[in-house]
């Protein structure tokens, strides 16, 4: 082991560790990283909240939450060694992204604006893995033995809001999301598991104040409390964790969301200032921007797994993006060539007994409401109608 003249060991080792935490995050940014922040791998505090959330079933079919039991909050469970965690954050609001105009049109298709472009699962776990070799090749160079590390997005069993708000990346909003003044909630986490000992961040203070405005935008009453998420309500998991039928009271205020929600995102004032993205990779692409429901619905399998090559939504599959379109065509306004296209998928050979469900309940509402609109019509020619006998009978001139 180096050390530096006039220093213990303990103590030149230390100072290694300090200069190397400020290295890390330099590197890190130079990866794409827009923040970079280091915590120990305590989360006792979290199991109690993990086990009531699972207690509640609030994870509905996602099994893999509870399988790995509390391993979730003890990183260094998962990987031996861990004594410290790197954690980063990576922005993907894309530009154009074109909220409202999507949101307003029921006849568009809503794709949630963290799915637009490429999978971001690949692409930050291997900048995440050149950070962990350059951390490696530098403690080589100073004389060290290399780190042990490593990487994780999204899907490792470990809970990273909670470790990502130790870290000093942002606080707990009420969404459950985590945020900060500069960045909002438009960003993705992953992780470094490392057994140096590194200096540690500080947590950042809440600033959620007063604000509930996630918690009344939420569509289907999906924040039961404040920082806490019933899975099953939320239509990120409807739409893209659950693989069997969604249950009918969600449909009809899902609107034309048929990939994940942004909506408790949306109502967030922190988010009104928050930067693009710096990644190409995270733009949208140009037939998920403001697809039209019905050209998405026509979409075969290949033709389905061409358009998402690259994409997460491919994960979900051609029968769960067929469903979520057949609810999106039932929420939307009363329209024959609606109809006549959920009537030709539904007697297609290939269709799925699930698929078939979800059509049938569009194919319902529309008809009501094209029943409705008819009656609606009727009711207007009658009023009228009755108008001009009223002016008839107050003594229009030469009515005889
Ligand atoms: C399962 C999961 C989901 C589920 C369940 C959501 C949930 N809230 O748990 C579903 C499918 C619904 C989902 C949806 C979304 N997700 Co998600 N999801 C995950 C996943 C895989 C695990 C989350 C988890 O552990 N949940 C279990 C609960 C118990 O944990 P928790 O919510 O963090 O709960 C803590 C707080 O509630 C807190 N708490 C409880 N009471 C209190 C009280 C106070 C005062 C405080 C401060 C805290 C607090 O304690 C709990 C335990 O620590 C993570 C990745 C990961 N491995 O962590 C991504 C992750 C959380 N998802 C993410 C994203 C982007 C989304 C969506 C925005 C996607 C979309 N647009 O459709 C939505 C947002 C919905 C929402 N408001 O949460 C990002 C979040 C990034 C960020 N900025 O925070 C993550 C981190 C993925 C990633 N690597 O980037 N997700
Ligand atoms: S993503 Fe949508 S459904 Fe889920 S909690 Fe946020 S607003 Fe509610
Ligand atoms: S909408 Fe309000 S309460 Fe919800 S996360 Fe943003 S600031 Fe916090």
């Amino acid at each position: 082991m180096s050390t530096l003249a006039n220093q213990t060991p303990s103590q030149s080792y230390a100072s290694m560790l300090s200069r190397l935490a400020l290295q890390i995050k330099t590197w890190g940014k130079a990866l794409g990283f827009a923040q970079v922040g280091i915590c120990d791998t305590d989360l006792t505090a979290e199991e109690a909240k993990l086990q009531a959330w699972l207690d509640k079933g609030f994870h509905g079919e996602m099994a893999y939450m509870a399988t790995h039991g509390m391993m979730r909050a003890r990183p260094q469970e998962l990987h031996p060694g861990t004594v410290r965690v790197i954690s980063v954050r990576m922005d993907y609001l894309p530009p154009e992204a074109g909220f409202a105009t999507n949101l307003t049109d029921p006849n568009l298709g809503y794709i949630s604006r963290y799915a637009g472009g490429r999978d971001y699962h690949k692409l930050i776990r291997a900048r995440l893995k050149k950070l962990g070799d350059q951390i490696s090749a530098e403690l080589v160079s100073l004389g060290f033995d290399a780190a042990d590390f490593r990487p994780f997005v999204d899907s490792a069993p470990v809970l990273e809001r909670p470790l990502a708000e130790k870290a000093g990346i942002g606080w707990t909003g009420k969404h459950s999301l985590i945020l900060n003044h500069e960045a909002g909630s438009w960003f993705f986490l992953g992780e470094l598991l490392i057994n140096l000992p590194l200096p540690v961040d500080i947590p950042i203070q809440e600033g959620c104040n007063t604000c509930v405005a996630c918690i009344t935008s939420c569509p289907t009453g999906a924040i039961v409390e404040p920082y806490v998420v019933d899975g099953r309500r939320c239509i990120s998991y409807l739409t893209i964790e659950l693989q069997g039928a969604i249950p009918e009271e969600f449909r009809p205020l899902m609107g034309n969301r048929i990939y994940g929600c942004d909506d408790c995102q949306l109502a967030c004032p922190i988010n009104r200032q928050a930067p693009l993205t710096e990644e190409t990779d995270f733009h949208i692409r140009p037939q998920l921007k403001q697809p039209d429901l019905l050209s998405l619905f026509a979409w075969s399998e290949a033709e389905f797994l061409k358009q998402t090559e690259g994409s997460a939504i491919r994960r979900i599959g051609h029968k769960r993006w067929l469903r979520n379109i057949a609810v999106a065509l039932g929420n939307a306004p009363a329209s024959p060539r609606i109809i006549a296209a959920l009537n030709a998928r539904n007697h297609s050979e290939d269709i799925d007994e699930i698929v078939r469900e979800h059509i049938e309940w569009a194919l319902n509402a529309q008809q009501s409401r094209l029943a409705e609109s008819a009656a609606t019509e009727q009711q207007k020619a009658r009023r009228k109608t009755e108008r001009m006998v009223r002016i008839i009978e107050k003594g229009l001139p030469r009515d005889a």
